[in-house]
């Protein structure tokens, strides 16, 4: 250990400041049921402040030592509550305008009271924070999260008072060890950009609550699983689906219990996406579920919802809004979904890393599937063991939260990643772990052809159900007639869905299809695209790149002005543009 010297001074020369900020670690096992929960949001408008030096943590503002060990006054170099005020949720980038190009540490804070009512445990959730994120309560360290688009929950219990200040640290800065890497084609947002909310919580309450219809069981076996927490492990439960006339007692023993029950439910199809009411009893605690039962699989070259075969009409989908960032209200969820259905789509892939929970939410009652995908996108370092657990731990935030909705058939463990044997084992690991805690969903990944032998060759494709092919021929690749050859080269055994094709149009922009970023130009992609693709019998789907233009750093001519332009509608999502009704008509015909 080297000595300190003796002019050590812990607010300047400690290096280690961050040594114990990592622990508690918020993760996948952290999370509870809350679909439907009752909750209070501590949404609003917090305080913040840019924090470049990461001085909050250094100096351990959160202790808020405004005097030294004598009593004597410390100059104060922070005063909460005379910071600039943001609404929560919101992207820095977008509410603060010097802040828009801003990578880097901001903290929020805020006071909130809290009134104890017996006997309750009390959680606080984040929604989503780009990208981590440690969490102060009344001068005490509670939390570190990883990941910039999954909930995290932390009990706070313990820690209230009647008057309490909770402090966030968000920090986006772009690295190379995370998920996504410092490289990527769309905007990096900072913030605290979903919902905080507060839940109270029987002592003992239900944890963990899935119910689908079991895969292969002829469509008449729901099955799942409760997990509680809590003192009381052993007990009965009573599940309960009014409309089904289903009233079940399950027997929890050592804090779990499955779940098996005949039953013989409408299925959940995008034609009529039927949902069901389940209540679960436990004790006190009472959670609730809108749940719709489908079945979704693959034979061959064939995905079957339903044990009927379907294609997926669909469109690629970023989160972000002009006005909003990544901070996308209810209303622009709904009105995404809403011009997809009509453009004729069934479905959406929902890149390239876990959306709001609303959007599965709103899926299940508007009838359209998902896609959902975890940011594994282009390189990343997929022989780094923190990577590896951080990309692990997001897949599963992901399913644990989305695991009852009908709306969601795919969970796809990455992007467009470079075929090596590191990737190969890091994404046959996720594709795995994705299948042993969910099979009643299929798994794909978005892979790129073989450019050398012109064929769809990726080695992961051996442990996915589809396999995703983004191809840009007629944009990156002039050379069209790759395209139709790839095709004939290729010989897959599974279903291909052509997870991304595409190519920049300014709205409003004319010319002739020559010329570049002219709706005209992408128009006429969009026309040889679809006659291919139409004609290919292993193609089981289709989405497009992608619904309306996006902020990206990467794109600056004079068009783009730090947009990527691809969109079927412009960034405001005011204008069609051409192209988007190919599409339309593409799939009302198919
Ligand atoms: C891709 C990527 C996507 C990009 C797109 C493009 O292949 O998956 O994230 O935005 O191409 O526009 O180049």
């Amino acid at each position: 250990m080297q000595q300190r010297p003796r002019n050590f001074d812990k607010q300047i020369h400690n290096e280690e400041y961050k040594a114990h900020l990592y622990e508690p670690r918020l993760t996948h096992e952290g999370m509870f049921h809350d679909a439907y929960r009752e909750k209070e949001l501590l949404n609003g408008l917090w305080h913040f402040q840019v924090d470049q030096y990461d001085t909050f943590l250094r100096s351990e503002w959160y202790k808020e030592e405004l005097t030294d060990k004598e009593g004597r006054a410390i100059p104060p170099e922070y005063n909460y509550d005379q910071w600039d005020v943001v609404s929560v949720p919101s992207c820095w980038n977008i509410k603060d305008q010097r802040c828009f190009y801003y990578e880097g540490i901001g903290i929020y804070t805020r006071k909130f009271k809290y009134v104890n009512r017996g006997e309750e445990r009390v959680f606080i959730k984040i929604g989503a924070a780009n990208y981590e994120t440690r969490i102060f309560l009344n001068k005490q360290f509670i939390g570190y999260h990883k990941g910039g688009s999954t909930p995290f929950y932390v009990e706070v219990t313990d820690y209230l008072e009647k008057e309490n200040r909770i402090q966030v640290v968000v920090d986006n800065s772009r690295r190379k060890d995370t998920l996504p890497a410092d490289n990527t084609d769309w905007f990096n947002y900072g913030g605290l950009y979903r919902d905080v909310a507060l839940f109270r919580l029987p002592k003992t309450f239900i944890k963990d609550f899935k119910l689908q219809l079991q895969p292969g069981s002829n469509m008449k076996i729901l099955q799942g699983h409760i997990r509680v927490d809590g003192p009381e492990q052993e007990g009965e439960a009573l599940l309960r689906i009014p409309e089904l006339n289903i009233k079940q007692t399950v027997y929890v023993k050592n804090g779990k219990a499955s779940i098996e029950i005949e039953a013989h439910p409408e299925l959940w199809s995008t034609d009529t996406p039927k949902l069901y009411k389940v209540e679960i009893t436990y004790g006190e605690d009472v959670v609730k579920e809108s749940i719709g039962f489908r079945e979704i699989m693959v034979k061959g070259t064939d995905i079957y919802l339903n044990g009927e075969k379907i294609f997926l009409k669909g469109i690629a989908c970023h989160e972000e809004s002009k006005e909003n960032g990544k901070a996308v209200t209810e209303e622009e969820i709904v009105e995404n979904l809403r011009v997809a259905k009509e453009m004729n789509c069934n479905y959406m892939r929902v890149a390239h890393y876990p959306h709001s929970e609303r959007v599965a939410q709103i899926a299940d009652t508007l009838g359209i599937m998902l896609w959902e995908e975890i940011p594994v996108y282009w390189t990343i370092e997929f022989e780094n063991p923190e990577t590896i657990a951080d990309a692990q731990n997001q897949l599963l935030e992901l399913i644990k939260r989305d695991q009852n909705r009908a709306s969601v058939i795919i969970w796809s463990v990455g992007n467009e990643n470079p075929d090596t044997d590191a990737r190969l084992q890091f994404m046959k690991n996720l594709a795995l772990k994705a299948k042993e805690t969910d099979a009643t969903r299929l798994i794909s990944a978005a892979c790129l052809v073989d450019k050398i032998s012109n064929i769809i060759d990726d080695r992961l494709s051996e442990y996915l159900d589809i396999i995703g092919i983004n191809e840009y021929y007629g944009w990156y690749d002039p050379n069209f007639e790759k395209l139709p050859q790839c095709f004939e080269n290729s010989k897959p055994d599974k279903p291909v869905v052509i997870t991304e094709f595409g190519a920049g149009a300014l709205s409003g922009h004319r010319g002739t299809r020559d010329d570049f970023f002219t709706e005209d130009h992408q128009y006429n992609v969009y026309k040889r695209q679809v006659e291919v693709l139409g004609s290919i019998p292993y193609i089981k789907g289709i989405s497009p790149w992608i619904l309306f233009d996006f902020r990206c750093p990467r794109r600056t001519n004079q068009y783009q002005k730090g947009y990527n332009l691809k969109g079927l509608l412009s960034g405001d999502k005011k204008h069609k543009k051409l192209a988007y009704y190919v599409m339309q008509e593409f799939y009302r015909d198919k």
